[in-house]
């Protein structure tokens, strides 16, 4: 095990380590953090009235808005000068949601992907091709750091060209990728019909950041004869390795000494007992640059608290089984309809704000369709200026939401009206 002390730790002893470094982070945000000493006060808590985890549900929640409202760096508990690197993800809308990690919230980052690394088998022997895009998603970086803690030789491939991808794997003799799910299924194909697939050396997939489920796993170990395990994560919380499978692939060992997991009603926001399904909530007891109280992640899912079958104590929770928003993920990006509508009603006056997004899968890829209602005026013009509306919309579209979306102008009126909410996303994926 990466670091055994921590990851096998008795139950009791946990808690007493949540409990204390709780209290510190509770103590230290209210000081720095405008935003959580006026939600402290609102509701009459002082930080002594947090003695212990028992606590954690007396503390106010946090939320994605939070970011948005205080971009980029208003959340942040750290000067800047503390701050070495930043990431960013979609908001709801328009600007990117940042956030910020210290020297030491990159290396406790480092060690929770590198406990991963370790339980399912890789070590400094390996070749780890990160396949995930490098930049501002949390990713590519997030598995690089973690591949380097274990001292693996790293292939930082990032993202796309999957005839590079599959070259580079071969000649370099990749043992371990990591990349989305739906992008691995995908190498698989294009492996098998490049003829390589014998020529591959690797045995393990670390994929994450979109859900998938465990007949795509079964597809994924199939097509390229390797072990895939899962990996959870978000930008708001760390990225890749807030949680993780170990070898028995069996829900994901949450980092229970860096972040406490909460399951809640999200219409009660009532605490649910172990075991039962709710949204998603994390607070972060050890970060120092960006923390967040009880965030919010909206995503669906349970915590198990039985013992593992790896001796490691720390809770699973399982796969995450939907959102409590809007929110998709198309080709491993966020997309919020919020975001495209946005776009929509800036661009151009010969549309109408009647638009339906589609997100099916084929040939193991997301496919992604915006149709929009033309106006009259421009149904009346000619083809070419369709043409040159569609081209402007797919621009600006691609600019904002960092992946490309097919635009198709529709004839006025042509997009069923729904009687209640309108139904502005047509998810036709089986996931
Ligand atoms: O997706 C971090 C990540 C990178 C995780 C690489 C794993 C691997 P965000 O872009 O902020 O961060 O998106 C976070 O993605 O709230 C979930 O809805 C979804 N998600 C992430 N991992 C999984 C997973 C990264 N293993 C959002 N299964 C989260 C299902 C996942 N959903």
């Amino acid at each position: 095990m990466w670091q055994e002390k921590i990851e096998t730790m008795p139950r009791e002893e946990l808690e007493a380590l949540q409990s204390e470094r709780l209290i510190w982070q509770v103590k230290r945000m209210y000081e720095r953090v405008p935003l959580f000493k006026q939600r402290m006060d609102e509701k009459g808590l002082k930080p002594e009235d947090i003695k212990s985890v028992q606590d954690l549900h007396k503390l106010p929640f946090s939320y994605k808005q939070d970011l948005r409202d205080y971009y980029p760096y208003g959340l942040f508990a750290e000067p800047m000068e503390n701050i070495e690197r930043v990431h960013a993800s979609s908001g709801t809308t328009g600007k990117k949601i940042v956030v910020g990690y210290t020297k030491k919230d990159l290396s406790d980052w480092a060690d929770c992907v590198a406990r991963m690394m370790h339980a399912i088998g890789l070590s400094n022997r390996d070749f780890i091709q990160v396949s995930y895009g490098y930049g501002l998603f949390t990713g590519g970086l997030g598995a690089h750091g973690g591949a380097e803690r274990i001292g693996a030789t790293v292939i930082p491939t990032s993202s796309g060209n999957t005839a590079n991808q599959l070259q580079t794997m071969v000649d370099f003799g990749s043992t371990a990728l990591c990349c989305t799910p739906s992008y691995a299924l995908y190498l698989g194909e294009a492996a098998e019909e490049a003829g390589v697939i014998d020529k591959l050396q690797l045995k393990a997939g670390i994929f994450g950041a979109e859900p998938w489920s465990e007949d795509m796993r079964q597809e994924i170990e199939r097509k390229l004869h390797i072990k895939a395990y899962d990996i959870y994560g978000l930008s708001e919380i760390m990225g890749p390795g807030v949680s993780y499978e170990c070898e028995y692939q069996a829900g994901m060992h949450v980092c229970e000494d860096m972040f406490i997991p909460e399951i809640i009603d999200p219409d009660t926001l009532e605490v649910l007992p172990a075991g039962e399904k709710g949204e998603l909530v994390f607070t972060t007891i050890t970060k120092e640059g960006f923390p967040l109280i009880r965030y919010r992640t909206r995503d669906i899912c349970s915590l198990n608290y039985e013992k593992c079958k790896c001796g490691r104590t720390h809770v699973r929770m399982n796969k995450p089984q939907g959102r409590t928003d809007d929110m998709l993920i198309i080709r491993g990006v966020n997309v919020f309809p919020s975001q495209i509508e946005e776009v929509l009603l800036k661009v151009s006056g010969d549309i109408t704000p009647n638009y339906q997004i589609v997100v099916d899968r084929v040939n193991n890829t997301d496919t992604f369709d915006i149709n929009v209602e033309m106006s009259e005026a421009l149904f009346a013009d000619d083809i070419k200026t369709i043409e040159k509306t569609e081209r402007l919309i797919k621009e600006r579209l691609r600019d904002v939401l960092g992946i490309s979306a097919g635009v198709h102008l529709v004839n006025p009126k042509s997009i069923t009206r729904s009687e209640g909410k309108a139904k502005r996303v047509i998810d036709k994926r089986k996931i």
